[in-house]
C-alpha cells in the first residue's frame, strides 16, 4: 500500500494547461461544496492543513494537486453546486471541471464525496451516471458519518448501495474525517487505483 504520509501539495490550476505534466495516476475528489472533499483528503493523508477547508462553501476553487508518490496524486476539486459566486465564474469552472474529467488521461478513479446525510442529490446522480457512461471506476465516500447513530449510517450504506445499478463499476463506504473513521479502508482504495497502471506495465 501507499504510504500516504509523505504527500505534498504541488500546484493549484486555474486552467487544463496548468495540470501537472507529469502524472502516471491520479484520483479526483468530487463532491457538492462544503460536503467534506478537502477534509477527506487531509484524514487520508494524515495531515490537518494540507488542503484547506472551510466552514464556508466554495473555499477551494482552484484544482490542486497533491503528490502522495512518484508520479501519483491526489486531485482536490472545488465543489459542485456552489452559488453565490458570479453565474459567469460558476459556468466558466464548471467548464474546466468537466473538460478535465473528459481529458484527462491519467485519471483512474472518481473519489465522490457525499455528506451521508444528504444522499443523492442531483449534482451526485449526475456525477454517478456519467462515470458509469465513461467507465471510469468511482468510489463514493459517505462522510461525516459521526453527525448519525452506527445503525443509521450503515442504513444509509445500504439504501445508497440499493440505488446503484448492478456490474456498475461502483464502490462506497462510510466515513467521518473527524472520527478518522473509515480511512484505512479509503487509503487500500486509493492505493489500488494509483498503483494500477504500474500493475499493468508489469503484467
Ligand atoms: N462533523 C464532521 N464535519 C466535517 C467532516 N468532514 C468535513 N466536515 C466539515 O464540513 C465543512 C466543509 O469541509 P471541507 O472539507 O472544507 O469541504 P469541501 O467539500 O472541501 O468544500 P469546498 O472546498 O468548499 O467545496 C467544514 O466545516 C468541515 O469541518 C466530518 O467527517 N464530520
Ligand atoms: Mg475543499
Amino acid at each position: 500500500m501507499i504510504n500516504f504520509q509523505k504527500t505534498k501539495f504541488i500546484t493549484s490550476a486555474a486552467q487544463l494547461n496548468q495540470l501537472v505534466e507529469d502524472s502516471l495516476a491520479e484520483v479526483a475528489f468530487a463532491g457538492r461544496s462544503n460536503a467534506g472533499k478537502s477534509s477527506a483528503i487531509n484524514a487520508i493523508v494524515g495531515m490537518n492543513g494540507l488542503a484547506k477547508t472551510s466552514k464556508t462553501p466554495g473555499r477551494t476553487q482552484l484544482i490542486n494537486f497533491f503528490e502522495v508518490d512518484k508520479q501519483r496524486y491526489l486531485v482536490d476539486l472545488p465543489g459542485y453546486g456552489y452559488a453565490k459566486v458570479p453565474a459567469a465564474v460558476k459556468a466558466a469552472w464548471q467548464q474546466t471541471l468537466n473538460r478535465y474529467l473528459e481529458v484527462r488521461e491519467p485519471l483512474k478513479a472518481l473519489i465522490l464525496i457525499i455528506d451521508i446525510r444528504h444522499l443523492l442529490k442531483p449534482f451526485d446522480q449526475q456525477m454517478i451516471s456519467w462515470a458509469i457512461a465513461s467507465n471510469l471506476p468511482i468510489h463514493v465516500i459517505l462522510t461525516k458519518a459521526d453527525k448519525l447513530s452506527t445503525n443509521q449510517a450503515k442504513q444509509a450504506l445500504f439504501s445508497f448501495e440499493k440505488q446503484i445499478p448492478s456490474g456498475a463499476l461502483v464502490t462506497a463506504q462510510i466515513f467521518s474525517a473527524l472520527k478518522k473513521q473509515g480511512v484505512d479502508e479509503a487509503r487500500k482504495i486509493i492505493s489500488a487505483f494509483l498503483c494500477q497502471n504500474l500493475d499493468d506495465k508489469t503484467e
